[in-house]
């Protein structure tokens, strides 16, 4: 039988009412790092999803990336992610947080005691973050990173592992662990931004250990079933780059079978970009990774991501996929969900309230009438 968007699926552990997930999405309101109360607005308004995945949320102070995007270490800010997760589960969602190392995606600014940014090789990206100077967003260079120690390593999964800790302590769901985009764990595993000659660098296996070690870690202090994890094999965002992508995220995903996760989230192409994206010589085969995931035992929901439609899922959930999310359109139309069983308009995002302000942009499209 045929699943449809609106068909319930298991995840792991997760239950959820329907197979359309609401993406992560950077939005930056949440000065100081601490969940705001409009959050709590933002996300009960989507809580239809079948399930929503908050945007990046640091793991540490080390982990920050760019202005006002929350955290997820402290007493304060689980008291206050509390509130959000109480009012998606009233509203009948569920809602996992992601968790967030930017590794050298990041500036001094903003960085413990100002020092310089972490990375798997002192390689500065060629990107952007956002600071607030003087009250206003402003886009900047990022600053160059240094080359973490082995032995600061360990503390990294700690901080994963603290991090998981707290979002079950936060009400959440589960966690999803961000190894996508061009951040910490994806800097370990692509040739472009890592050049260590430790364990932890030169060929696929050690590339990929950092990811595996923390992805076990979150597993264990909170269960497989509650964790899920986002890759991009091929995405160029945040200045990633690898010769050779398709044996190395072959490898991750055989590495990843046995730990009963929940989904493997993957976007397909460059993020927000075009879905066929290619990176190395030849296209990306997600059907084959998808069949070593299944061969190593994984378990998981496959959730799919990038520039989905309402066709385009349909057509991918009828071939391979169990999840699809949906981002952009997530961002416009709180009740999307309604919006595609009943194939009604909707409402276009706009771009200049993505990240930053307040109501505008944020908690303020419409819903259909009752
Ligand atoms: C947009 C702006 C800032 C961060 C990602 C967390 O690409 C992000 C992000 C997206 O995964």
């Amino acid at each position: 039988m045929m699943s449809t968007l609106f068909d319930p699926v298991q995840a792991g552990s997760l239950k959820l009412a329907n197979r359309i997930v609401m993406a992560p999405l950077t939005r930056n309101r949440a000065p100081g790092a601490i969940p705001t109360p409009l959050m709590q607005t933002y996300y009960r308004q989507r809580a239809s999803a079948g399930l929503i995945i908050t945007e990046a949320t640091a793991i540490s102070h080390q982990g920050q990336g760019y202005a006002d995007v929350p955290g997820i270490w402290s007493p304060e800010q689980v008291t206050a992610w509390k509130k959000i997760t109480d009012a998606v589960h009233a509203n009948g969602g569920k809602i996992v947080v992601q968790l967030w190392h930017v590794g050298r995606v990041s500036h001094t600014d903003l960085q413990p005691g100002n020092q310089a940014p972490v990375a798997p090789s002192a390689i500065t990206a060629k990107t952007k973050t956002v600071l607030i100077r003087g009250g206003v967003p402003a886009f900047v260079e990022t600053s160059a990173p240094r080359a973490l120690r082995p032995d600061e390593l360990p503390g990294i999964v700690d901080n994963y592992r603290h991090a998981a800790r707290c979002a079950i302590e936060a009400g959440f769901d589960g966690v999803e662990v961000h190894g996508a985009n061009g951040y910490l764990l994806d800097q370990f595993l692509r040739s472009g931004s890592n050049q260590r000659v430790d364990a932890y660098g030169g060929s696929i296996e050690n590339r990929a250990r950092l990811l595996v070690e923390v992805t076990q870690a979150v597993a264990q202090e909170i269960g497989g079933g509650r964790t899920g994890l986002r890759l991009s094999p091929v995405t160029p965002a945040n200045d990633a780059s690898d010769s050779n992508p398709q044996p190395l995220f072959d490898h991750v995903a055989r590495a990843l079978g046995p730990l009963q996760l929940a989904y493997l989230h993957v976007i397909e192409g460059a993020t927000g970009g075009a879905r066929d994206h290619v990176q190395g010589s030849t296209p990306f085969d997600y059907q084959a990774m998808r069949a070593q995931y299944r061969a190593a035992g994984g378990t998981g929901a496959w959730m799919v991501n990038n520039g989905y439609d309402r066709e385009l899922a349909q057509a991918s959930l009828s071939q391979d996929a169990d999840l699809v999310a949906f981002g952009r359109l997530f961002i416009a139309n709180p009740d999307l969900p309604r919006r595609l069983r009943e194939d009604a308009p909707l409402n276009d995002p706009d771009r200049a309230t993505f990240y930053g302000g307040a109501e505008k942009g944020y908690t303020d499209y419409p819903a259909l009438a009752a």
